[in-house]
């Protein structure tokens, strides 16, 4: 039989509009977890979605969204951004047409934009893999170490420094788990708003070796907020402290620089189609 044509579903962009605003209107529904948001940890899935990439041999990345699979979702790393991808689940659901990469990173955009971060143009394009395209362990970086491993680590994703010292303004927001990283706490004192703080504080406050028995990290005088080895290194490194002084005296730098480098770590290696990027309004 001939058959009747089956329409394929073609989302425009008032289809992602609605996805947007779909995982706003759950960051508000679900404010009991941790601080206050999922908005962290949902920055943080896409990020590790994202920076498993290789320029070299051109794999990883945020297109295929192989975290969904073991071994990439028990490296290390990884530990904890479960809670994030529950979190998107329903809106799968809700959406079934999106697939995971679009949603992770689209729901990292938003994220950053609800939690006052600047605005960040977004296109859609990633298709999901399967287990095959799953990354080895080892490509995120390991907050024990210091400049030359961040070197590395975000060179071989295309990053220079001033891009690392961009990107690492995003731990303004959220905390340490003991149980996911082993490491404790927040870095700055709002860590449900993208702000400059991290910059600040890095250059403001003096930073100590916390005494306990968990791993190496640095505390303020407040014993409150933390510093990893790795942001450390931002300050102990002439090349990048000159764009932790800049971003800490000018937030408007800092967000701008920000956008520009976030949109970068969440389109490396995608085989776009679409040129335009779009911009979604903050939602009230
Ligand atoms: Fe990060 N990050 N990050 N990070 N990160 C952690 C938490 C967050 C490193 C290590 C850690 C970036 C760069 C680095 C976020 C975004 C970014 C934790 C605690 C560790 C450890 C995890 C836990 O225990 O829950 C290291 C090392 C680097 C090297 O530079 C970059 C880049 C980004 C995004 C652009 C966010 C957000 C969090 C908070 C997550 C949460 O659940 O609150």
């Amino acid at each position: 039989a001939a058959g009747i044509p089956v329409k394929e579903f073609v989302p425009t962009q008032e289809d992602y509009v609605k996805i947007y605003n779909e995982v706003a209107k759950r960051l508000v529904d679900f404010d009991e977890y941790d601080d206050g948001s999922y908005g962290p940890v949902l920055v943080r899935l896409a990020w590790h979605a994202s920076g498993t990439y290789d320029v070299e041999t051109k794999t990883g990345g945020s297109n295929g969204a192989t975290m969904r699979f073991q071994p990439e979702s028990d490296h290390g790393a990884n530990a904890g951004l479960k809670a994030a991808r529950d979190f998107l689940e329903p809106v799968k659901e809700l959406f079934p047409w999106v697939s995971y990469s679009d949603l992770w990173t689209l729901a990292g955009v938003c994220a950053l934009q609800q939690m006052g971060g600047p605005v960040i143009p977004w296109r859609p394009g990633r298709a999901d893999s399967d287990v095959s395209a799953c990354t080895p362990d080892g490509r995120l970086p390991d907050a024990t170490k210091e400049q030359k491993h961040l070197r590395s680590i975000f060179g071989r994703m295309g990053f220079n420094d001033q891009e690392i010292v961009a990107l690492s303004g995003a731990h303004a927001l959220g905390r340490c788990h003991t149980d996911r990283s082993g490491f404790d706490g927040p870095w700055t004192f709002s860590p449900t708003m993208l702000t400059n703080d991290y910059y600040k504080l890095l250059v403001g406050e003096k930073w100590n070796w916390k005494k306990w028995n968990g791993p190496a990290q640095y505390e303020d005088k407040t014993k409150a907020l933390m510093m990893l080895p790795t942001d450390m290194a931002l300050i102990k490194d002439k090349e990048f402290k000159k764009w932790v002084d800049k971003y800490a005296k000018d937030q408007d730098v800092f967000f701008k620089d920000f956008s520009d480098v976030v949109v970068k770590l969440f389109e490396l290696g995608v085989p776009f189609k679409q040129e335009e990027r779009w911009v979604f309004k903050v939602a009230e």
